[in-house]
């Protein structure tokens, strides 16, 4: 019989612990991240606000067109970075956590709006379910790292990319192959599946993916994240620094 917990409910374990923990009455500007598991964070947020009258001068900024839904949909106040480029928290999932913090970000598509609001931010607070938690980056996630990149570059891009770090870039292609998917900002997105046996040092591939011209922004969160909240398999939630 398994008896690990679901997946929802090890996300809600997870945004829950890390809303209670880091939104207090002194939290004026929060940060939303994008995907399943902050959904659990924003509706914590509306029932702080809502149910529990906590929480009155909260401010939300938006990483996504889908975290701007959701903080209209929970009749939160949003928030914007020309009004709120100081945000005190932000809160967003993960593709894959890996020992020293480094994150894949950009399953769903939102990285380069995520990595701009969580720039802002004093404090950066990841929340996931226990099958992003891995000691070395590819483990878990294998859908390579995202990178937003210019639609009239993702092929030169694709081939210095391959040509410096090895292993495959390739176009996201929409479901129903109907073309490339679309970010929010207009880009296309590559799938960089790096080699798995290869040592990578992520802060320097990240530095230098960022340097080809037409990348826009990459999936890697490297130094960017103080904790991250766990839902584990039994129940418990995890907090790693
Ligand atoms: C976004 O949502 C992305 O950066 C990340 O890819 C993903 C995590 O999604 P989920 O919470 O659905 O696993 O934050």
């Amino acid at each position: 019989m398994n008896d690990k917990i679901a997946l929802d409910t090890a996300k809600n374990l997870a945004a829950k612990a890390a809303v209670d923990q880091w939104v207090t009455e002194d939290t004026k500007v929060v940060g939303v991240g994008s995907g399943s598991t902050v959904v659990f964070a924003v509706e914590r947020l509306a029932e702080r606000v809502w149910k529990e009258g906590c929480l009155a001068d909260m401010i939300c900024v938006p990483s996504s067109y889908q975290a701007r839904k959701l903080i209209l949909d929970h009749n939160l106040t949003l928030g914007d970075l020309d009004r709120n480029p100081k945000i005190d928290v932000y809160i967003d999932g993960a593709d894959e956590v890996d020992s020293h913090m480094v994150l894949i970000k950009g399953g769903g598509g939102c990285l380069m709006q995520e990595k701009i609001v969580s720039s802002c931010a004093k404090t950066v607070i990841i929340i996931a379910d226990y099958t992003k938690k891995s000691l070395r980056l590819g483990e878990q996630w294998c859908q390579g790292v995202p990178i937003e990149v210019s639609p009239m570059a993702h092929v030169p891009i694709k081939l210095k990319i391959e040509e410096l770090f090895g292993g495959v870039a390739s176009l996201r292609i929409a479901l129903k192959k109907a073309g490339p998917v679309v970010t929010d900002n207009g880009n296309f997105l590559l799938d960089w599946k790096f080699l798995a046996k290869r040592e990578y040092n992520w802060d320097e591939v990240n530095r230098a993916l960022t340097m080809i011209p037409g990348v826009l922004e990459t999936g890697l969160f490297v130094d960017i994240a103080s904790k991250c909240y766990f839902g584990m398999a039994d129940g418990a939630v995890k907090v790693q620094s």
